[in-house]
C-alpha cells in the first residue's frame, strides 16, 4: 500500500485555510481518494483539549516557549493518532494549519529562538513532514478584515475562546506573519507554493487544485 500525501495549509489569520482545506478534500473525495480531513491545533482528542486550553478564554497569560510546547505535545498526539495512521493506510491527510504555525507565530513573531522551534520540530515532526505546503497570502489588514466578518461558527468560537487572542495584537505582529510565511516559501520551495489569497474563493480553489495535480497527482501517475 502507497503511503498518502499529506497536504498543509498555512497563513495568517483569515486567509481562508479552513475554506480552501474542505475545498481541497471534497474535490479529491470525487476522484475517489480517500481523504482526512484535519486542523492544528487539534485533529485528536486529546489535541483538540489542548486547544481548548490554548484557545480559551480564561487560559492564563503565558509566554512563547510554553505555548509553543502546548502545540508540540498538541502535535505529538495528533501525529500519532490521526496523521501518522491514515499516511499509512493511504489515506491523503489535508491539515488546516502544522508546524509552519509554530514556526512563524511563536518563533518569527513571538520571538522564540529559532533552535528551540527546530529542536521541537525534531522530535515532534520527525519524518512526518509535508508532502505540500499552500501558504495562502494576503495583506493583514485583509485578513484581519475576514476573521473579524466571520460569523459566530468560526472554528475558535467553537473551541470556547475569545474573539481572538491573537486577532487582536498588534498590526506589526500580523505583518509579521507574512513575512514569516513568505520566508518559509522562499526557503523550501520543493514544499512550498504560494498562492494569492486575495482571489475570489473560487480563484484560489482552481489554483490550489492545480498545484495538487502538477505537483501530487501527475507525480503518482507516473510512479503507479
Ligand atoms: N497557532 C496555531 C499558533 O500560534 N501556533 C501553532 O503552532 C498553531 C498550529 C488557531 C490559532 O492558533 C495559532 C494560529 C491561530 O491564531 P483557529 O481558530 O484555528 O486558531 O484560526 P485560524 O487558523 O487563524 O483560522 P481562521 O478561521 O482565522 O482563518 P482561515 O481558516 O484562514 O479562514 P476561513 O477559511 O475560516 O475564512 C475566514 C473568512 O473569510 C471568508 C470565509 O468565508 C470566512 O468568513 N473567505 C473569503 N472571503 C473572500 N474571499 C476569499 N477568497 C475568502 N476565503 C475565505
Amino acid at each position: 500500500m502507497a503511503r498518502g500525501k499529506f497536504i498543509t495549509f498555512e497563513g495568517g489569520e483569515g486567509a481562508g485555510k479552513s475554506t480552501q482545506a474542505q475545498l481541497l478534500a471534497e474535490r479529491l473525495k470525487a476522484r475517489d481518494i480517500q481523504v482526512v480531513l484535519t486542523r492544528e491545533p487539534g485533529g485528536s482528542a486529546f489535541a483538540e483539549q489542548v486547544r481548548e486550553l490554548i484557545l480559551g478564554s480564561n487560559t492564563a497569560d503565558h509566554g512563547p516557549l510554553a505555548e509553543a510546547l502546548l502545540f508540540s505535545a498538541a502535535r505529538a498526539d495528533h501525529l500519532e493518532r490521526t496523521i501518522r495512521p491514515a499516511l499509512e493506510a493511504g489515506q491523503w491527510v489535508i491539515c488546516d494549519r502544522f508546524a509552519d504555525s509554530t514556526r512563524v507565530y511563536q518563533g518569527v513573531a513571538g520571538g522564540l529562538p529559532k533552535a528551540i522551534i527546530e529542536a521541537l520540530e525534531r522530535i515532534v515532526v520527525d519524518d512526518t513532514v509535508p508532502d505540500l505546503t499552500i501558504v495562502l497570502d494576503l495583506p493583514a489588514t485583509d485578513g484581519l478584515a475576514r476573521a473579524r466578518g466571520r460569523g459566530n461558527n468560526n472554528s475558535r468560537a467553537n473551541a470556547g475562546g475569545p474573539s481572538d487572542n491573537y486577532e487582536d495584537r498588534p498590526l506589526s505582529f500580523h505583518e509579521r506573519l507574512r513575512d514569516g510565511f513568505l520566508m518559509i516559501a522562499t526557503a523550501e520551495p520543493e514544499r512550498c507554493v504560494v498562492v494569492d489569497a486575495l482571489q475570489s474563493q473560487e480563484e484560489v480553489a482552481a489554483q490550489v487544485w492545480n498545484t495538487v495535480e502538477i505537483r501530487l497527482l501527475q507525480q503518482q501517475q507516473q510512479s503507479d
